[in-house]
């Protein structure tokens, strides 16, 4: 290798490693790395996925392909060789921002799976120009700026594919870029991104404001944006339709160059549609297979054979549906397809619960899905369950046979070896290699359960974790943290079934006990990451209420001693490798049958770190493989909030009014100390909604949650017995390698090697 970069860098810059900037030292490992892929066979398997997703949150890729490459440590040793930090160079890299959260990164964690795993398996989507926005603290406020992220020395490859996309009364040309993905030690495939050719950047105003009607100029500058207008609500239809054109032309081209025909085409290609924003390609690809000569009625079979389709939420607001004339007016090519399939699902079943078109003249995209397409995945077994049982009930009844679950996974090349050199490292000293390709060996490290050596030396890796963050924070926020504190963390999208708001209480409550005189046996530093949607009103009154906690507690000579609160600026997928090792508790309160799946926690099990949960999404399977001592549940199941909406019986008021410490927690909300440093009107919003509405239930499990939390912390003083856990923990992660979910994907529903 030392070689082949010395010889990069001596043409491109005429420099030794010595002399070279960091920003010549990424470019020169940026086209080694380019280099390298070019050397490497891409995948071939008969069968051929594309994965169409409107986000992949790619995250940065220098260090996750030099890792892939099985370079790293080399590069890293001949760097520091030559006075250099690939930490350093890691930074010069700008993060690409193509996702909102769980979904997006999903994806991306997919492709290096399935890459890995040597299937032929592209993904397709769109490259937004500024993806989604840059988040700044203002006033205690969030503000949104955009996120430029592409420059020349880019992953992004050229090509010179391209295809005209028809909307109503216009046609525009795309421009297909493609950045490799490179599997850990073998594979190779792509991330089409597909752009505008007549894109302008310089439309944007202030912040992420921008002129939404012109989609030539506009149609990929941001990951969708504000959906709560109607401009907003077009410009995504145009972005989605401009996605799935491209995905099927792409696939149309790639069969017809490989000589296959096309009567055969779920012979050769499956299509996964990431929820339902790619659903327009079903109608789409209906429609080139009959331009191609193939009648309406085999083309509909074909591709009912070729689709698949994954669900992501339950929550009814996320469920898109698209009103048919908004349709009609962008798209008026795919009505009569759409109103064809409408008939026949109304021929398979009379129950208006499965129909297409509704009364409304709104077209349930997920519905069209699920007739179309002859597999339907939840992401984790109890959101499969309750996929099945309640909401898309009628649906298994008519179709039990598409239903499976597929429990999410993560890739651990990112989030253990990449984000955790040391603890990897020991890993193997401990137990070997193997479990980097086979994850479920970890559970070898059960045999050091008792070994006293193995437990100091994982606490001592999280101590250097954690004062890793403390130098991160403080060198790009200005943040000072305490690293001899328990770090409790939540990260993740601000939403409120998520309940940050919860964990808000929890701290005041926390505040209020110390200010009358109680004393934590260890300090803790509460740790908030969190982007609200842009138009997303309470999630923004949330973060205000947690950023003025923030500045009362510092300010608090006695209560700042033993708690601080930090709320991240701008999390995403760079800051999370950094907080994720350096957890001791991970937060994942969601109110239950809320959160999907959650991939979150599983990356802090990984780590290390302990779990307070509820029973919801992918926690129900942690809390089995870990048993009850090494996991902190909590609050009510999913029956009984499911139960508490179906009978309107949750009244937040009674919460509230019964219990002296949920009141005065509540009521802090609105005291003259947040409201002199805050906004009366959001913290005012923010108490009304939470005594008067509280859709999420987050008084329900309040009480439950202190009991817990309290029982927890006690539990951490006991140093070996907590280490315990942690090793419990990350022996018992395995099952959650997107390497495992992949091929479950691969065996049930793709077939890709038949
Ligand atoms: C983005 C846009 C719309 Cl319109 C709706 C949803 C989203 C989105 O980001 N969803 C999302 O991230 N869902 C999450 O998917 C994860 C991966 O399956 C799950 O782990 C998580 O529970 C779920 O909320």
């Amino acid at each position: 290798m030392q070689t082949k970069l010395t010889n990069i860098l001596q043409t491109q810059f005429n420099k030794t490693i010595e002399d070279c900037t960091n920003e010549e030292l990424y470019t020169g490992l940026l086209m080694l790395v380019k280099n390298l892929s070019n050397d490497r066979k891409p995948t071939s398997t008969p069968r051929k996925l594309y994965y169409i997703s409107a986000e992949f949150l790619i995250g940065k890729l220098l260090s996750n392909n030099l890792i892939n490459l099985g370079i790293y440590d080399e590069i890293k040793t001949l760097l520091a060789d030559n006075g250099k930090n690939l930490s350093d160079i890691e930074e010069i890299e700008l993060e690409p921002s193509l996702g909102n959260g769980g979904l997006g990164r999903l994806a991306a964690c997919f492709l290096d799976s399935i890459a890995t795993l040597n299937l032929s398996g592209d993904g397709v989507g769109l490259n937004y120009h500024f993806g989604l926005f840059k988040q700044k603290f203002e006033n205690h406020l969030q503000k949104e700026e955009k996120n430029p992220w592409i420059t020349d020395k880019s992953w992004l490859n050229d090509t010179n594919i391209g295809f005209d996309v028809e909307f109503n009364g216009f046609t525009v040309h795309s421009k297909l870029y493609d950045i490799d993905v490179l599997g850990y030690q073998k594979g190779l495939n792509k991330l089409h991104l597909f752009d505008i050719d007549t894109i302008d950047e310089t439309i944007v105003n202030d912040g992420i404001s921008f002129d939404q009607k012109d989609i030539r100029k506009n149609l990929t500058l941001f990951l969708y944006p504000d959906d709560s207008t109607k401009e907003g609500q077009m410009l995504r239809i145009y972005q989605q339709y401009f996605m799935v054109s491209n995905a099927a032309q792409l696939i149309l081209m790639e069969e017809k160059a490989k000589g296959h025909d096309l009567h055969e085409l779920y012979k050769y290609v499956c299509i996964q549609i990431n929820d339902t924003h790619p659903s327009m390609v079903i109608p789409e690809l209906i429609n080139r297979l009959v331009l191609e000569g193939i009648d309406l009625h085999e083309a509909i079979d074909i591709v009912s054979k070729t689709c698949a389709y994954t669900n992501h939420t339950i929550l009814a607001e996320a469920l898109e549906k698209w009103h048919l004339e908004d349709l009609k007016q962008v798209v008026p090519q795919l009505i009569s397809t759409i109103q064809e399939l409408n008939a026949i699902a109304k021929s398979r079943s009379d129950n208006k619960a499965v129909q297409i078109i509704d009364e409304h003249n709104l077209v349930h995209m997920a519905h069209m899905d699920i007739h179309f397409g002859y597999s339907i995945n939840g992401v984790a077994s109890l959101h499969t369950e309750i996929l099945k049982n309640s909401e898309l009930k009628a649906f298994y009844e008519l179709y039990p046979e598409k239903f499976n679950n597929k429990t999410n996974g993560i890739t651990f090349r990112r989030w253990l070896l990449h984000c955790n050199h040391e603890l990897s490292q020991y890993i193997t000293s401990l137990i070997g290699d193997e479990y980097k390709t086979d994850a479920t060996k970890l559970k070898d490290l059960l045999k050091f359960v008792d070994d006293e050596t193995v437990l100091n030396k994982l606490l001592t890796i999280k101590q250097n974790r954690k004062q890793d963050l403390c130098n991160y924070l403080n060198k790009t926020m200005h943040l000072t943290l305490n690293p001899n504190s328990i770090f409790d963390i939540q990260i993740k999208r601000l939403h409120e079934y998520k309940r940050q708001q919860m964990n808000l209480l929890y701290i005041i409550q926390l505040l209020q006990k110390i200010r009358s005189g109680y004393v934590p046996s260890t300090p803790i530093t509460f740790i908030f990451g969190a982007k609200a949607a842009p138009a997303y009103i309470i999630a923004k009154d949330i973060i205000h209420a947690i950023l003025c906690l923030q500045d009362i507690i510092a300010k608090d000579p006695v209560a700042s001693k033993y708690i601080q609160v930090v709320m991240v600026e701008n999390y995403n997928v760079t800051n999370a490798e950094k907080l994720i090792p350096a957890c001791d508790f991970s937060e994942q309160i969601s109110l239950a049958s809320k959160e999907a799946s959650g991939t979150g926690n599983m990356k802090f099990m990984l780590n290390g770190a302990i779990t307070i949960g509820t029973e919801d999404g992918a926690n129900v399977e942690i809390h089995e493989l870990v048993g009850d001592d090494n996991i902190y549940i909590f609050g009510e199941s999913s029956d009984d909030v499911i139960a508490h909406y179906n009978n309107n019986d949750y009244d937040a008021g009674k919460y509230y009014n019964n219990d002296e410490i949920i009141k005065n927690a509540v009521d802090f909300l609105i005291s003259e100390e947040m409201t002199s440093i805050g906004q009366t009107e959001n913290l005012h919003r923010l108490h009304h909604e939470l005594i008067s509405k509280d859709w999420f239930m987050s008084l329900l499990d309040l009480k439950a949650y202190i009991q817990t939390k309290d029982q927890a912390y006690n539990d951490y003083e006991d140093r070996l017995a907590w280490a315990k856990k942690s090793l419990i923990n990350i022996a018992n992660a395995g099952y959650f390698s997107s390497d495992r979910t992949i091929a479950e994907y691969n065996n049930d529903i793709w077939h890709l090697d038949k």
